[in-house]
């Protein structure tokens, strides 16, 4: 028999469908077997005491993504996979964002470019289209999709980046003919605006009031107009970091009448609340920029609701939203200034490091997930939703060797300077948690080993997406998949 380049013996696999006991054995990148007892390979890892589970999908981050108003990411794509694999990340998918005015091919281009030769864990784009003329839909987005970016994000807020209910059923008409899964940013732009200038008549402009600005009720409205579009156009969509009752009771209704209405959140709508952004309750002055998101997050009883839903079935992916921003930075959550109104810091907060260990503390170990459940939300979910099943989020014969050996009794308190992303801070110092990922690997190489990284910037590869079967109307078939 031919010897495996690696074997993993001993650790209790976990996937979305089982937890069962075997050794892994690794051939080219992949996994090659599964069973009780394989022979010593070219290399192998005891792995006893441990999980093994695939390596974590991060559907949801944004890495060396240009802005418009001279803020500047803190993680390319080096600091940014650095991190994400340190934190049991073995695939990212950023976003490359059509500039207004500006063809999408070229905004794929230039994201090609800033990542060439830095990531150490493999990654796809989504695209951001935010100018949808006639070629882009006609043209540019077809072509890209086939050529693998088939998921692509559309807003509902923000000035350089919204589009019109009239542009997002033109845009949602081309995923349904091209087959692309449509993630949607649901806040009401008009009602954020009207907001933001009354509080800032008043003089509310610091960072608490930024909650404010965007209530519930705009992320409610959004998602309800979403789904309604979606209908309209016969197309499903993924609805990306809810945040809480509302809007959970508009995806609930929808997924209830039958809709292919898919949803995702994030760390922040389990870990934070609104004091975090200052306030009576909260940190001084400009602090609670660090926490500034969109849509904000919401109080303790909303947070519940997220974890029910979480574990009922409701959110089909559990992303990072990762949007790094450093905090005692001009280029970051400083950019305007500290007497600056909220409106102008940036939005978005880090946690590419963080997403597994706080879900797997607060949801396995509390008890309120399933290990398979974990695996499901953070790996093989994001992986269906965006064409890259079976090769990502699973443990399995033929699937790409990103397994990440995971110990779950050890306890870290998470504090910025044990983080390997280029932030300076994180919303969650002094956060303890139990179960923390110790060996990362990414086809079968070993890319973190106990807080060290051994694989080289460039390792990471460009993954095409296939078309995912999810992103159909009920009896569309979909094409062949793209690798
Ligand atoms: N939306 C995101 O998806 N990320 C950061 C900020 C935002 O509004
Ligand atoms: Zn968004
Ligand atoms: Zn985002």
């Amino acid at each position: 028999m031919e010897t495996f380049d690696l074997v993993i013996r001993g650790a209790t696999i976990a996937t979305a469908a089982e937890v069962f006991k075997a050794d892994i054995g690794v051939r080219g990148g992949r996994v090659a077997a599964l069973a009780d007892h394989l022979p010593d390979g070219e290399r192998t890892i005891d792995a006893t005491g441990l999980l093994a589970l695939p390596g974590g999908v991060d559907s949801h981050c944004h890495l060396d993504q240009p802005t418009g108003d001279g803020t500047v990411m803190a993680d390319d794509f080096l600091t940014g996979t650095r991190a994400a694999a340190f934190g049991g990340t073995t695939t990212v998918i950023p976003f490359a964002c059509q500039q207004k005015g500006r063809s999408l091919r070229d905004a794929v281009d230039d994201y090609h470019r800033r990542a060439a030769g830095k990531p150490v864990v493999d990654y796809a784009f989504h695209l951001i289209v935010s100018d949808p003329t006639p070629t882009v839909r006609g043209q540019e987005l077809p072509a890209l999709i086939r050529d693998g970016y088939t998921s692509f994000k559309i807003y509902m807020t923000y000035d350089d980046l919204k589009l019109s209910d009239r542009e997002i059923l033109e845009v949602l008409d081309v995923a349904r003919s091209e087959g692309a899964m449509v993630m949607m940013h649901a806040e009401n732009a008009d009602c954020i605006a009207w907001l933001t200038d009354k509080l800032e008549r008043a003089g509310q402009t610091a960072p608490f009031f930024h909650g404010l600005s965007r209530p519930p009720v705009v992320e409610r409205e959004a998602t309800h107009r979403a789904i309604a579009l979606s209908e309209l156009a016969d197309v499903p969509i993924l609805i990306v970091h809810v945040s809480g009752a509302e809007a959970v009771e508009q995806i609930r209704w929808a997924q209830g009448r039958g809709l292919r209405l898919y949803a995702e959140t994030c760390p922040q709508y389990l870990f934070l609340t609104a004091d975090d952004l200052g306030g009576p309750h909260g940190p001084p002055g400009f602090e609670g920029a660090k926490c500034v998101c969109s849509p904000p997050p919401r109080d303790a009883a909303n947070q519940r609701v997220i974890w029910d839903a979480l574990e009922n079935g409701v959110f089909q992916v559990f992303s990072s939203d990762h949007a790094p921003f450093r905090y005692d930075d001009p280029q970051g959550k400083k950019v305007r200034g500290e007497a600056a109104s909220f409106r102008h810091v940036p939005n978005g907060i880090p946690g590419i490091e963080t997403r597994l260990p706080l879900l797997f503390s607060e949801g396995v170990v509390r008890g309120r997930i399933t290990l398979p459940r974990f695996v499901e939300l953070t790996a093989a979910g994001p992986a269906r939703m965006y064409g890259l099943h079976p090769r990502k989020g699973t443990i399995a014969v033929g699937a790409d060797a990103d397994i990440v050996l995971w110990d779950p009794e050890r306890r870290v308190t998470i504090t910025n300077a044990d983080l390997h992303h280029n932030v300076d801070y994180t919303p969650y110092e002094g956060m303890a948690v139990t179960g923390w990922p110790v060996v990362t690997l990414s086809r079968g190489v070993v890319v973190c080993d106990h807080g060290r990284l051994l694989a080289p910037a460039g390792h990471g590869e460009f993954l095409r997406c296939a078309s995912p079967d999810l992103a159909r109307p009920k009896g569309v078939r979909p094409p062949a998949p793209a690798f």
